[in-house]
């Protein structure tokens, strides 16, 4: 029977640690108690009495769920006992300072995808570690590749840890017997060649004409420039399709589109759009916004959003390719040019 070593077992090896890789350590370790309690509560739903509003809003103007303050909670207590100078968390405002000695920075998104919890779909935690630069604050303002580790908890049909560390990406489950993660598949890498695409198609009166024809060459299928067919999947929650575009392949797209609020996109590139990219990245994959690899893009605001094209690296390329014409993104959008009859409308 293959061993199956636990997290702390194999966060251990290699022996030889350096200060800031035993600091990292610790992090993703105080994170995945926090993670354990987290799957807990949300496992018992309306039973913990956590299912609904919490009446508040987040920085972002997006109501938050009585959930999201519990998340919100768990993961910011559980990083004040680890060595991290500052925190990020989507539900405040501006980075909290925890340990000005200390040599790590954290953003996460302690529940991506709340809104998903009353309908029973998977959600989960999002976390970017990068060391500390000069000063604190800076630090956060960094470009993606400054990230020395990221994962995801994704809290599903089984809650699982997907972690990003020292250039390899590794996925480890939580045994509900002994409330431990124990690693379940060593060194992921993102299949190359999967026709499958995840976008919300509702919105596509909005998206750029660029956007609109990569999604048209995928549902031409066969008899199309991309010459294959495509199935399409959309989860509505970043983690459970980051999970399967690992396990599978495919790309996901939430592009900027034309809604007020949406010019940049929807998800946030410090705590959303850089850890999946460095789990992308690191699983062979690739993660764009269409125009700039997002790992090389810094935040100007703490809560900056950004466009998010993620996963196999062929499928991601031939998105940025569209981008390359000179077209503007939305001036243009309702002009003739983009009035090609697509199959949403
Ligand atoms: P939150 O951070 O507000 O939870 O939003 C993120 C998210 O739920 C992603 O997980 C998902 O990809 C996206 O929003 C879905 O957005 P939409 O409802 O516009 O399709």
């Amino acid at each position: 029977m293959e061993i199956r070593p636990a997290l702390h077992a194999h966060l251990e090896w290699p022996t030889q640690h350096s200060p800031l890789r035993v600091a990292t350590v610790a992090v993703i370790e105080a994170l995945a108690v926090a993670a354990i309690e987290l799957s807990r509560i949300i496992a018992a739903g309306p039973l913990a009495g956590i299912v609904g509003e919490s009446g508040g809003v987040n920085p972002d103007g997006d109501r938050q769920k009585t959930i999201d303050i519990v998340a919100d909670r768990l993961m910011r207590d559980a990083l004040r006992a680890a060595p991290v100078a500052a925190v990020l968390s989507e539900e405040v405002e501006l980075p909290e300072t925890l340990d000005p000695d200390a040599p790590l920075c954290v953003a996460i998104d302690p529940l991506d995808g709340s809104a998903n919890l009353e309908n029973n779909i998977s959600i989960g935690t999002i976390f970017s570690i990068r060391p500390k630069g000069n000063d604190i604050i800076s630090t956060f303002f960094e470009p993606g590749t400054a990230q020395c580790a990221a994962g995801c908890f994704i809290y599903g049909p089984q809650t699982v840890l997907v972690l990003a560390l020292d250039q390899r990406v590794d996925c480890f489950t939580l045994d509900p017997r002994t409330g431990e993660f124990v690693l379940t598949a060593r060194d992921l890498r993102v299949a190359q060649d999967t026709p499958e695409f995840a976008i919300n198609a509702s919105n596509r009166r909005h998206w750029s004409g660029q956007v609109r024809n990569y999604i048209d060459e995928c549902l031409a299928g066969v008899n199309g420039e991309r010459g294959q067919d495509f199935n399409m999947r959309w989860i509505g929650s970043l983690v459970a399709e980051a999970y399967r575009i690992l396990m599978r392949g495919g790309v996901f797209l939430y592009p900027a589109d034309a809604r007020q609020g949406y010019r940049e996109g929807r998800l946030r590139l410090l705590y959303e759009a850089h850890p999946i990219a460095l789990i992308m990245e690191w699983a062979g994959g690739a993660a764009s916004s269409g125009r700039s690899r997002i790992l090389e893009l810094s935040a100007r605001t703490p809560h900056q959003r950004v466009p998010l094209i993620m996963g196999s690296a062929r499928a991601v390329r031939d998105v940025d390719a569209i981008h390359l014409t000179v077209e503007p993104l939305f001036e243009s959008s309702d002009a003739p040019l983009f009035a090609r009859r697509g199959l949403f409308r």
